[in-house]
């Protein structure tokens, strides 16, 4: 018998919209090609490589030959033109961004990217910054950038390309980022050059979980598009799953549980069929195909469960006896349990009534020579 739980937990699949943004799972996903990240496309521009450019005026960001390459034969560097590597003689601050979607339950998320930059200006002067704001967030040319800082470099001079420490971006999972490498300088000499190659992002997309008991022990019928929110039960164990048949090809969904930081994972197929998606709730995902889909409920990616606490009794009548201080848990019903050898008082009956929806477990530690539970009755949700 499957036991009902506190707290209630809900399950919850709503039609949202209609586009995909489900990816599959391999070891070390890049999310940036090696042409773009790595600033190799035939056409020399910013824009060619996937990159957004703020101010074209120079001195600004171009790509190309002119400051050589980590790898390849471009990069892209601070310049007159794009055939011209030199660092601004006025104060500016130019930027280049691109937006990229991180999978929700993506794990080492990392930027890395070469430096090099063979004039510096230290210490507070000019300056080489990354940042990553939200797709909200669009950089201004003369203002730093409004979202969060990842690094900045201002000295030593590295005469070559030189990895730098990667950035860990793993907490952004579910969002799009906006990448944005900065150049900043003051009017003075030296003018620092700042120049980048191999920029890189990369990922260990979720591997789910594969949870065995189902439950409710029916599937339900994947709502409609705007049918709202579908209870699929309220009192789930996040160790479980549900089964949802005729989902239609290309509707997003999006799962929730009411614990926060449920990590749900959607199989298709099966119950432990191909990975859709997973992460934390709420979880947005696409039927790539029509059909069933099967959504699992964890504590955390690493599949942990939660389901043997917490039960939930309509009414307990214990037998109970003389008492001789000594603290015990509630036995299961039907057994028995004897914490101090009897005494010869004997049995003297008693019932020991718990309110509605009390948990018998955390609270009858009771004080007592010998007990046996005679009857107890699990109120069940569903
Ligand atoms: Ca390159
Ligand atoms: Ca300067």
């Amino acid at each position: 018998m499957r036991k009902a739980v506190l707290p209630l937990f809900q399950a919850i699949a709503l039609i949202a919209c209609c586009f995909g943004i489900v990816r599959q799972a391999h070891a070390q996903t890049p999310l940036i090609t090696a042409s773009d990240g790595g600033f190799e496309n035939a056409t020399s521009t910013l824009a060619a490589n996937g990159w957004t450019g703020v101010d074209a005026t120079s001195i600004t960001w171009f790509t190309g030959t002119a400051a050589g390459a980590a790898t390849g034969t471009k990069s892209a560097f601070v310049g007159s033109s794009n055939t011209v590597y030199t660092g601004s003689t006025v104060s500016v601050i130019k930027h280049f961004y691109r937006d990229i979607v991180i999978p929700a339950g993506a794990t080492s998320v990392f930027l890395n990217y070469k430096l090099k930059m063979p004039i510096v200006d230290c210490c507070t002067f000019d300056f080489f910054r990354v940042y990553t704001n939200t797709t909200a967030q669009t950089p201004v040319s003369g203002t730093l950038p409004a979202g969060t800082q990842r690094a900045v470099y201002n000295t030593p001079a590295l005469a070559n390309f030189t990895a730098q420490p990667h950035i860990d971006l793993t907490s952004l999972a579910g969002t799009t980022v906006r990448l944005v490498f900065t150049y900043q300088t003051d009017a003075a000499s030296p003018f620092a050059n700042p120049a980048v190659d191999d920029i890189t992002l990369t990922y260990i997309p979720a591997a789910g979980c594969t949870n065995t008991s189902l439950f409710p022990g029916a599937s339900f019928a994947a709502p409609a598009p705007g049918a709202g929110a579908y209870t699929i039960a309220t009192n789930q164990f996040q160790s479980e799953y549900n089964s949802m048949t005729g989902a239609v090809a290309g509707h997003t969904f999006s799962s929730t549980g009411s614990i926060a930081g449920t990590y749900i994972t959607v199989r298709s197929g099966t119950f432990n069929g191909t990975l859709v998606a997973a992460g934390t709730t709420p979880l947005n995902w696409t039927a790539t195909a029509g059909g069933a889909y099967f959504i699992h409920y964890n504590t955390n990616s690493s599949c942990g469960t939660a389901s043997t606490k917490h039960d939930q009794y309509d009414h307990e009548h214990i037998c109970c006896c003389a008492t001789r201080g000594e603290l015990f848990q509630c036995p299961e019903s039907g057994s028995t349990y004897q914490p101090l050898q009897r005494n010869d008082r004997g049995v003297y009956g008693g019932h020991l009534d718990l309110p509605h929806g009390r948990s018998g477990p955390d609270l009858l530690h009771q004080r007592a020579e010998w007990i046996a539970a005679d009857h107890r009755r699990k109120h069940q949700q569903l």
